[in-house]
């Protein structure tokens, strides 16, 4: 069966303009992988059962090992190490594998894979191709300028603050036989780095029907947003002509659709349906993935306000500059699953997006949050070329346990990085962190299918109350998360929140919900520019992705507030800033002056979606410091030691990147 899969990457672009784009594969044949992974002599051995040290030493000895004690204190698991050489050997031993996993004791025997991960932090150039000795970097001109692609500290950014793409490509993985749709201002298909990898085939032009999506002309060069966007996610390799895409062997399909003086829900839905089998492009069981950039709203707006953003089918992308702080524009958000680069807030005349321009050009300088959205494009096309089957679900998941925190961080400290209760590090303006193409196409490869997904209903509360003017409202529901029914989530993916509330400003209303396990999501923050609006919000759909893999049962608690501070932090133009002191005068002296904010509460419904299964019991884990090893652990111990795992994690991450504060005051 042919476009089995489909990924729609959806990018907001400048107020009232868009550009979205789809991605899909056209093949369901497994690719392999041209250079192959490199092995040590470490075994990781999963145990039936929970046994002792010595015993471990003497089922070690049997196969001319030695065991290292057991792993993360669990006598589940231990660490074994391989007396014998191994020869130059660059596969995972399966043969041996096997024969391990037939002692009576043994659930489980993983020859471990060397990672560049490991290193992640250290890694160079030169340790790529220590590992992937075949490995060559692209000849392209604009490639020294691509520091999303490789940061080597140009640009005044932070060396491998990156999306680790080469080490994708070293692996074999370029975006062999996927096609992206960008849904924009149109394509330049005959710009020389991008007309090999256009499929004509695939694309349209809704703004004016016919088959030629090319961009209209216009002497300020803005229609060049979409060919920016299709040359960060497929301008070709070592041809001389501007950079390299993320996925440089993908195709790249143009529909137009964004260039009319409106837009129209008929133009959107005939966009998206453009081929027969994009009809059901909404359908989750079908595979449907979305990929939405979180807009432009800046810090006076908020993107679990818009309601695609906060859709789950969609996957949120918000973006950091080169050196790790958030784009001035990011809006914050809880229903951000991961980041990727864009530019707005250096100087440096290199720090923008270097891709392909309008007739024939490059240029360095797209931005925006609409230039990250193509980087998950581009990145999520190398994972389906590593694994055609995944669906929007896999997707996500996969990117929950990739993605890095890196050096990410909010310069303003509001938003710190927090560790969940399934041990994923979140952040509240990064999501699960930057895109790591390198272990997304690693962990994609051995994806195994997820277990079913469930929506349970976990309770409600109706029943109207005031909504204090100092302090909170706070509302309690203590769930079972439908167990023992046909929709039971024990294991968490997305939850929703559905809110009625009405206010006198309705832009100073802050909730958040916070879960069993004590994970608290800002769902909503102030908003400074939503002020004219006392309609409040009726059953409003807010999301949070930050209790990922986190259990559905227990108390969850959500807190409603007023904020009537003033957003010192919010960008304002000069004649603002004089308003606000002339505000903040007359209300010294004038107290009447100081209106607080009053309102009333509702209804409140709790929706959990996820799985009954444990969603990694039967995933490969090739690491045990990987986030997937650390949460399957957790898992498997019922949530319970927790700050064991969390505990390493941090001395790894510090390991490698240093706290917080350090890593603020940090110049490369
Ligand atoms: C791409 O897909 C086609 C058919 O769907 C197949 O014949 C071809 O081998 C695939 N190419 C690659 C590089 O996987
Ligand atoms: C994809 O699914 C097919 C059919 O279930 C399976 O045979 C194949 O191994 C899968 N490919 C990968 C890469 O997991
Ligand atoms: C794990 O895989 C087995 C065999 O494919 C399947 O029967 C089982 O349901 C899977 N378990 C989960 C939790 O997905
Ligand atoms: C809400 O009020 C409770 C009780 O006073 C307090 O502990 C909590 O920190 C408040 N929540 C927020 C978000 O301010
Ligand atoms: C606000 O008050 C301060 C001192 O009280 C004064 O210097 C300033 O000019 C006032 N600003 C405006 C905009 O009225
Ligand atoms: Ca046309
Ligand atoms: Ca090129």
């Amino acid at each position: 069966m042919i476009y089995r899969q489909y990924l729609l990457t959806l990018i907001f672009g400048l107020n009232f303009s868009f550009c979205y784009s789809k991605t899909k594969t056209t093949t369901t044949t497994s690719s392999s992988s041209s250079a192959q992974i490199p092995v040590t002599k470490d075994w990781l051995i999963e145990f039936q059962q929970k046994i002792e040290p010595d015993e471990a030493k003497r089922i070690a000895k049997r196969y001319a090992m030695v065991s290292k004690g057991p792993v993360l204190k669990d006598k589940k698991l231990y660490h074994f190490v391989d007396l014998k050489p191994i020869h130059h050997r660059r596969k995972r031993d399966t043969n041996q594998e096997q024969f391990i996993e037939r002692h009576e004791l043994v659930k489980r025997a993983i020859h471990q894979v060397g990672y560049v991960r490991a290193k992640r932090g250290y890694r160079s150039i030169e340790d790529l191709k220590d590992i992937y000795p075949d490995y060559t970097p692209p000849t392209d001109p604009y490639f020294q300028f691509q520091w999303y692609l490789r940061n080597e500290g140009q640009a005044g950014g932070k060396k491998r603050l990156d999306l680790n793409v080469e080490e994708a490509w070293a692996m074999g993985y370029t975006g062999k036989n996927i096609t992206t749709a960008i849904m924009d201002d149109g394509v330049d298909y005959t710009h020389p780095d991008l007309m090999n990898n256009y499929n004509a085939a695939a694309s349209y032009d809704f703004s004016s029907n016919d088959r030629y999506p090319y961009p209209r002309y216009t002497d300020d060069w803005f229609n060049s947003h979409g060919t920016r966007c299709a040359g960060e996610i497929a301008a070709a390799r070592d041809n001389n002509i501007c950079g390299v895409g993320v996925a440089y062997d993908s195709t790249v399909a143009g529909i137009r659709m964004l260039d009319q003086p409106y837009m129209t829900d008929l133009i959107e839905a005939n966009s998206m349906a453009h081929e027969p089998d994009m009809i059901d492009i909404y359908s989750a069981s079908w595979g449907s993935l979305y990929v939405w950039a979180s807009g432009d709203g800046g810090a006076n707006d908020d993107c679990n306000c818009d309601g695609y953003a906060a859709s789950m089918w969609t996957i949120s992308i918000n973006s950091a500059i080169n050196d790790g702080r958030t784009a001035l524009y990011d809006e914050s958000c809880s229903s951000t699953l991961a980041s990727t680069f864009s530019n707005g807030r250096s100087d440096d005349p290199h720090a923008g997006v270097a891709t392909t321009d309008l007739y024939g050009q490059c240029t360095l300088k797209h931005s925006g949050t609409s230039a990250a959205a193509p980087e998950a494009a581009g990145v999520f096309a190398l994972a389906l070329e590593a694994n055609p089957n995944l669906t929007w679900r896999d997707i996500q998941h996969l990117t929950v346990l990739t993605a890095k925190r890196n050096q990410l961080y909010d310069p303003s400290k509001q938003h710190l990085w927090h560790i969940n209760g399934a041990g994923l590090e979140f952040n509240h303006l990064f999501g699960y962190g930057v895109l790591d193409a390198g272990d997304m196409v690693r962990h994609a490869k051995d994806w195994k299918p997820l277990p079913p997904r469930y929506h349970c209903q976990a309770g409600q509360i109706s029943k109207r109350q005031i909504i204090p003017e100092q302090g909170n409202l706070t509302l309690k529901i203590t769930t079972d998360a439908c167990k023992n029914t046909q929709d039971e989530v024990g294991y968490l993916e997305h939850v929703q929140v559905f809110v009625t509330l009405k206010s006198s400003r309705r832009g100073n209303a802050v909730i958040f919900i916070t879960s069993p396990l004590g994970t608290r999501s800002l769902i909503l923050s102030r908003r400074p520019l939503d002020d004219d609006s006392t309609n409040g919000f009726y059953k409003w759909p807010f999301m949070t992705t930050h209790a990922w893999a986190e259990k559905g049962q227990g108390t969850w608690t959500l807190e409603i507030l007023f904020d009537n501070d003033d957003n010192e932090d919010a960008p304002l133009t000069k004649q603002q800033l004089m308003d606000k002191q002339k505000q903040k005068n007359q209300t010294v002296n004038n107290n009447l002056n100081n209106k607080k904010t009053t309102g009333e509460f509702f209804e409140w419904t709790l929706l959990l979606h996820g799985t009954r299964e444990q969603p990694y019991s039967n995933q490969t884990q090739t690491n045990w410091k990987s986030k997937l090893a650390i949460a399957k652990q957790i898992h498997e111990n019922n949530f319970k030691d927790k700050a064991k795992y969390i505990e390493l994690l941090k001395q790894d991450h510090q390991k490698r990147l240093g706290s917080d504060d350090s890593m603020m005051e940090r110049k490369f």
